[in-house]
């Protein structure tokens, strides 16, 4: 079955597309421009991704919104996590954000968080969510993955996602488990 996604993200695609191999997962193209992320919650922003670029499209669309919930700072940088460190932040700039914020703060639990929502024609069929617990760390360890990866150290791994293997992170990443729930869910629909 041909699925499409809409991301900005080259470290979120990679990963969808390593997903599920029975399915042929396409980028859509030229997904520009962003709508405006607006919600406070990632499966409010996922949704409005998913049936703004879903116009575009017939079957079915994903969109994924993310990000990473750090308790010490009260769930922040949550839905801003692209945007921490401002509009227009890299992933440096927001990890030097986070480090800062986090300066002598000895609690450092922290969790990713993936909703994935999925459209129909363009139209809402579900969400579908997986998070993950870890650390923040006190400096960036491994250049693999993206975003906060380097920062995260998840203790069954015994080091953070950045120095984890690509397959290693697809066990159990909040976005694995999203992704999971989303093509368990379109294989046992009616062909
Ligand atoms: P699209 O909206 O175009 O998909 P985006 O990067 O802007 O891409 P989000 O608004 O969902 O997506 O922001 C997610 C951010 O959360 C992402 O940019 C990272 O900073 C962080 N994040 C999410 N999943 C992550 C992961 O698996 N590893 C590291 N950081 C992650």
């Amino acid at each position: 079955m041909i699925v499409y996604c809409a991301t900005s993200n080259p470290g979120k695609l990679r990963e969808f597309q390593l997903a599920a191999p029975d399915f042929d997962v396409r980028k859509l193209p030229n997904p520009d421009p962003p709508p405006d992320e607006t919600g406070d919650t990632f499966e409010h922003n996922a949704m409005e991704k998913a049936v703004a670029y879903g116009q575009h499209v017939e079957g079915y669309l994903f969109a994924d919104d993310s990000g990473l919930e750090v308790d010490a700072l009260n769930g922040a940088p949550g839905v801003q996590s692209a945007r921490y460190a401002g509009e227009h932040a890299t992933d440096t700039d927001n990890n030097a954000l986070l480090l800062k914020n986090l300066a002598g703060v000895a609690n450092r639990t922290a969790r990713f968080v993936c909703v994935i929502a999925l459209v129909k024609d363009g139209k809402p069929v579900k969400t579908f969510r997986g998070s993950v617990e870890g650390r923040i760390l006190d400096g960036p360890r491994g250049s693999g993955g993206f975003g906060y990866d380097p920062l995260f150290f998840h203790e069954p791994f015994g080091c953070t996602f950045g120095e984890a293997p690509i397959g290693d992170k697809m066990l159990v990443s909040h976005r694995a488990q999203a992704l999971s729930a989303m093509f368990s869910f379109l294989r046992q629909l009616p062909s």
